[in-house]
């Protein structure tokens, strides 16, 4: 995520951040398993290391896979933003078929809020529970075990290899967002929301009331968007290893932020880089089974699970409210990257950065590209 959605959501009211964290690593995933404690307090004292293999990182560190993630995010949470994506620029999208569908944010009380009922969530569900599947193959073809994923996040000082990075300066423009990151990286944040959050997204009471939209959409712009930021650390250019406070620039897509040392999970052309995304995102796609589960529970038969492209997925006429998860324009679109180049042009203007001594002017506002 980009640090300055991160920003600007805050101020908004929107609330997220999501950065990065840095690696450690091991394998050890935190067990999946809640029954094991004993296993897993011994892997606790063992982990050294979360790294993901190299091959999986460098597969989500692909040109093709860092322009998906950063357009598909970036598209849908800004399409209904006329300060930044004007209507000549939607009408230029729209040609290379790469329009949202289903916008993720409008305009609502001074803030920027989430769009609950529109289908937008299960968009995000769809979309990451594709990407999970990609790194399931690409994980299983290392020998490595892809079962990683948070059961309960991480409470703090429990597990060494998910220390919260600390915060870092951000620049003057957007000192206002200080506070707010401070915030959400410490212990009380996670007693207090964090926690909490996590019960709710598994209480059957709760699910059962949710339709599948509006269960992405709360994750999304909630608990989701938090732990990008409570994870991030500190990104550095990949080639100069100079502190980049707000990581990449949205306009630069320079070929030397697909190195896979550039791995910040604060914005989304990199977030998937990083080891805690997997972790993270795997916590949220769990919920979609629990909430499959809840309603079962309580009144069977009226969600069907099918199959979309190879994915497991769910239908009903009363609790999915779209039949089509749109995750880009079509199965080959992930793999052309001088369309989603082009595209990338047309939302993330050259023009809005300007150059000064050397650093690109930042306004006030968070990044399109950060949690
Ligand atoms: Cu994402």
């Amino acid at each position: 995520m980009d640090r300055k959605d991160f920003i600007k959501n805050t101020a908004l009211g929107l609330g997220s951040l999501s950065l990065i964290s840095s690696l450690s690593s091991c394998k050890e995933e935190e067990s999946n398993n809640e029954n094991k404690v004993s296993e897993k307090s011994s892997k606790i004292i063992e982990a050294t290391s979360i790294a993901l293999p190299l091959k999986v990182a460098e597969l989500f560190s692909s040109r093709n896979h860092r322009l998906h993630h950063s357009l598909w995010h970036g598209l849908r949470d800004f399409w209904n933003r006329p300060d930044k994506v004007s209507e000549l620029a939607k009408e230029e999208i729209t040609k290379l078929s790469w329009n949202p569908p289903r916008p993720a944010l409008e305009w609502h009380r001074g803030g920027w809020t989430p769009l609950t009922l529109n289908g937008s969530g299960i968009d995000f569900l769809f979309m990451h529970r594709e990407m999970i599947l990609e790194f399931d193959n690409a994980m299983q073809k290392e020998g490595e075990d892809s079962d990683i994923g948070w059961i309960l996040i991480p409470e703090p000082g429990l597990y060494p290899e998910f220390e919260v990075p600390p915060v870092w300066e951000l620049p003057e423009e957007l000192k206002w967002l200080q506070r707010r990151f401070a915030s959400v990286k410490t212990d009380d944040f996670y007693w207090s929301r964090i926690r909490w959050w996590d019960r709710q997204f598994h209480d059957h009471g709760y699910l059962r009331t949710l339709t599948l939209g509006q269960l992405g959409s709360l994750i999304e712009t909630s608990v989701h968007n938090d732990m990008h930021m409570r994870w991030a650390s500190q990104p550095y250019d990949p080639i100069t290893g100079d502190a980049t406070p707000m990581g990449r620039g949205e306009t630069d897509i320079d070929s030397k932020w697909d190195s896979v040392k550039y791995d910040f999970i604060g914005e989304t052309y990199s977030s998937q880089v990083h080891p805690i995304f997997w972790r993270l995102h795997k916590w949220v796609d769990n919920i979609i089974d629990e909430w499959y589960k809840a309603h079962e529970t309580n009144h069977k038969g009226e969600i069907q699970k099918i199959k979309i492209n190879g994915i497991t997925w769910y239908k009903s006429t009363k609790w999915v409210e779209i039949d089509n998860p749109w995750s880009a324009p079509s199965p080959h679109a992930h793999h052309d990257i001088k369309t989603m180049e082009k595209v990338s042009e047309i939302l993330f203007p050259k023009k809005q950065g300007i150059l000064k001594g050397g650093e690109r002017a930042l306004d006030k506002t968070k990044p399109m590209t950060w949690f």
